[in-house]
């Protein structure tokens, strides 16, 4: 336990599963017993502190209000359980290439993610941009807060096209319908396809 006899402290309170004290310091605890100071630059002493809609308030002397950053929410990102795979067979007409993998989109956030789309895309860079070639969409469905969802790829492509040395790119809430905690963890790239 620290020990702060030198600080002052006016206010305390709970949320987003942290105690937040506030005084001449801001201290905060994950259990009430360890306490982190926190450096939050030459804020006026503060004279009590709130929690509530995803953020926390203080005020203090001077007029003084801060307010913390919302850092809870849904947060989409991925990885390729399955990574893809390219199998061409010969035909009369030419090599016929399908390319098959799984990506599980995970919501690692703190609430429950609403339903949203999936875009993936071949790529001849490790670069998601407009020059891509979009394979097929996916909806995800709701995706709670800590579970996952398996999305299977399997796109077969016309006779003659090899897909070798280029990516497969997803982009995970393409359309930006879910606000998320982190926007930009969303692009999940594999390659280059063997
Ligand atoms: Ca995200
Ligand atoms: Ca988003």
């Amino acid at each position: 336990m620290l020990n702060y006899l030198d600080q002052v402290l006016n206010g305390i309170t709970y949320g987003n599963s942290t105690f937040v004290a506030v005084g001449s310091i801001i201290i905060t605890s994950p259990d009430g017993f360890t306490w982190i100071k926190r450096n939050l630059g030459s804020v006026s002493t503060l004279n009590g502190i709130a929690y509530g809609d995803d953020t926390f308030v203080a005020v203090g002397e001077h007029g003084t209000i801060i307010q913390s950053a919302p850092n809870v929410g849904p947060d989409l990102t991925g990885t390729w359980t399955d990574p893809p795979i390219q199998i061409c067979k010969n035909t009369t007409k030419g090599p016929k290439c399908t390319i098959t993998g799984t990506l599980t989109v995970k919501n690692i956030g703190s609430r429950d993610a609403s339903s949203s789309t999936v875009k993936i895309y071949l790529s001849d860079d490790d670069t998601y941009d407009q020059s891509d070639t979009p394979l097929k969409p996916s909806i995800t469905g709701k995706i709670k807060a800590g579970q996952s969802k398996t999305i299977k790829l399997t796109y077969n492509f016309p006779v003659e096209q090899i897909v070798t040395n280029k990516y497969i790119i997803a982009v995970i809430d393409k359309y930006n319908s879910v606000v998320e905690v982190d926007e930009a963890n969303n692009v999940i790239i594999f390659g280059p396809i063997q």
